[in-house]
């Protein structure tokens, strides 16, 4: 049975079986795996007095929008009189906490003092291009402020263009002149305008969507759409949102949701939760779902600093934490929609229908079995082939799975086991037994491939390549198996490659390669690699290493990238392997010491703060005896 194996759609396939992302990790990691942002909105007095905000603030969401503080009443109060405290504040801790920051919002009727509002046609456009270059200008070079609200609610109801004092003053036109002043003081700063009641198809969005694709006609620098969201329970669920989304960003901007929440009337009930949970899911769902769609942002986060209250007079509750910071099922639906939506599935999938086996060849078999069913919300995700060991052969996506490089002549028992999105497995189904026929003359085993070196390794998985093998027995080689330190085979692939997944954080591994021909011959073993994985993140911190660039006498490795886990910390460690005959010729951003082939890298005076989430990196260079390909592995972060 040693040479079963398994051929699946993908050129490197791997058996081990991938770890669903943890459950309990913070909205924010799970957002970037995604791709997309989670934010949200902050005020300032919070943020200054509260640990408990300030640490969820950090450790939950990547993107941040400063709630009031660069409104034009808190950052140009009086005629050129800029105070950026409020500003700074909001940008120093997004800084921080690896955060991106959205400028929210430049020119908008509210919250603009009356000295702005009073001004002759002439004065207000100067003013409110003074006012643009100053607070664009202040962060244009600060890499943590990467958007703009430019304009700010210009809509009425209708679609008409609202009634405020910038357009009873100067006409629709100061909405191009706000937008090319931005673009004028921070080329790189993605553009947005802003608005409310605009999530589903109607009068005001449509209004917004033409206006839109006739400023992009003209040229005018308007990159990007953001919905408000601030939605209702007692309202509908604007369930034409994803496709409205879309068509604005057909038209070639970005998209995101700028200012979620949704609001209960009266008291707090598990029905009004559970309502105000799926709008989070369905608005989060259809960022999702829209490509163009950067990110969702909540507007604050704590039931206890939301402005819904003050504005609407026996309505709150609008937030997905409760005003003593406790998770509410909002929470969990923000959280389970950005986590690839396989929560908490507890359920394995319906066990497969008996395998049975067809075109039988001598070194090959087609297996097909009855579908499962998977009800635990995950998802069934796909089928494992077994032998009659208990050594998984196979993996499928699909009902059937064809087995190549069997042996001739032998005879193979098998089962299948169904897997859910969520990794829960089915029971076994019936085996079946099949022989393989006789064969060919194939008794030519293919040349012993090259030692495997292994790379991109991280907590949980790593790259094998080595040097291929061919074949001269006249069956043509068929792929590689791949074995662990026992013997066992732990992955196989059709190219000189592999990516194993699934391994266990700060684990080494010694594994070897044999080379298999169309007629089941097996190679010699190539000679073995050791690699360690790292450390992964729950608690502490993790290191990865990539190789930027590499030659016959050395390499370098930029970035290695250390992440915190979930507490603050002022210092960190990261320890790799160096192959024997390598040596540190340089390195940058931390201090390195060596003792052995082992390497001990802190944190340099600048850069061992990080918070909650927080990454920093550093690199080095190595040289490496000619002819050697080997690099630096382990890296483990303490
Ligand atoms: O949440 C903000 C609140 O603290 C302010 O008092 C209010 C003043 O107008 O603005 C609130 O934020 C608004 C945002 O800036 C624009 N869209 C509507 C938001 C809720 O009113």
């Amino acid at each position: 049975m040693a040479a079963a194996a398994c051929a699946l759609a993908s050129a490197a396939a791997t058996v081990l079986v991938a770890t669903p992302a943890s459950a309990d990790a913070a909205l924010r990691v799970h957002a970037q795996a995604r791709g997309k942002f989670i934010g949200t909105a902050l005020a300032t007095s919070p943020l200054a007095n509260e640990t408990a905000y300030r640490n969820i603030a950090a450790g939950e969401f990547n993107q941040i929008t400063a709630e009031n503080a660069m409104k034009w009443s808190d950052t140009e109060p009086n005629d050129n009189q800029y105070t950026f405290s409020g500003a700074d504040q909001i940008v120093n801790f997004a800084t921080a906490n690896n955060q991106q920051v959205h400028g929210h919002t430049l020119v908008w009727h509210n919250q603009t003092p009356g000295w702005v509002q009073g001004l002759s046609a002439t004065n207000m456009r100067a003013a409110m291009n003074e006012h643009i270059a100053t607070v664009v200008g202040r962060y244009a070079n600060n890499p943590t402020v990467v958007s703009w609200d430019v304009v700010n609610e210009v809509f009425e109801e209708n679609g008409s263009f609202r009634s405020s004092f910038w357009y009873n003053t100067l006409g629709s036109g100061f909405i191009a002149d706000a937008f090319r002043a931005a673009r004028a003081a921070d080329p790189d700063a993605r553009l947005c305008i802003n608005d409310y009641n605009v999530e589903g198809i109607n009068a005001k969005s449509t209004a917004m969507y033409n206006l839109v694709s006739q400023l992009r006609s003209q040229n005018v620098p308007v990159d990007c759409v953001g919905f408000q969201s601030h939605l209702s329970t007692q309202y509908g669920f604007p369930n034409d949102l994803q496709q409205n989304l879309q068509r604005f960003a057909n038209l070639g901007v970005q998209v995101r949701i700028t200012e979620l929440d949704v609001r209960i009337q009266g008291s707090r009930t598990s029905a009004k939760d559970t309502q105000q949970a799926t709008y989070y899911t369905n608005v989060v769902n259809a960022c999702l779902a829209v490509t163009a769609c950067a990110g969702v942002t909540i507007w604050g986060f704590t039931d206890k600093y939301s402005w819904v209250p003050d504005t609407f007079p026996g309505e709150g509750f609008a937030l997905i934490y409760d005003n003593n910071y406790s998770q509410k099922p909002s929470y969990t639906a923000v959280h389970n929609a950005l986590d690839n939506g396989t929560p908490n599935d507890t359920t394995a999938p319906s066990t497969p229908g008996a395998p049975t086996a067809s075109s039988v060849t001598s070194s090959g078999a087609t297996l097909s079995w009855t579908a499962s069913t998977d009800t635990g919300g995950s998802g069934l995700a796909g089928y494992n082939v077994y032998n009659s060991s208990g050594t998984q052969i196979a993996t499928s996506t699909t009902n059937s799975v064809t087995l190549t490089g069997l042996s001739a002549n032998t005879a193979y028992t098998v089962y299948v086991r169904a897997r859910d999105g969520a990794g829960n497995l089915s029971g076994n189904s019936t085996s079946v037994t099949f022989t393989t026929t006789g064969g060919s003359s194939d008794t030519t085993a293919p040349t012993t491939p090259g030692t495997p070196t292994a790379s991109s390794i991280t907590s949980s998985g790593a790259t094998l390549s080595w040097t291929a093998s061919t074949d001269s027995g006249g069956s043509g080689l068929a792929g590689y198996n791949v074995y662990n330190s026992s013997g066992t085979q732990i992955a196989t692939s059709t190219t000189n490659s592999v990516a194993l997944t699934g391994l266990s954080a700060n684990t080494a591994y010694t594994v070897y390669v044999r080379a298999r021909d169309g007629a089941g011959n097996l190679s010699g073993n190539s000679t073995s690699v050791t690699f360690t994985t790292t450390g992964g993140s729950s608690g502490g911190c993790s290191a990865t290493g990539t190789i930027q660039t590499q030659w016959g006498g050395g390499y370098v490795v930029q970035p290695v990238t250390v992440t915190n886990g979930s507490s603050s910390r002022t210092s960190w460690t990261v320890t790799f392997t160096l192959p024997s005959g390598h040596s540190i010729v340089g390195s940058w951003n931390a201090v390195l010491t060596v003792s052995g082939n082992t390497v001990t890298a802190r944190n340099a005076a600048y850069n061992g703060n990080l918070g909650s989430g927080a990454s920093t990196t550093f690199g080095f260079q190595v040289a490496r005896p000619t002819g050697d390909t080997s690099t630096a592995s382990g890296y483990t972060c303490a």
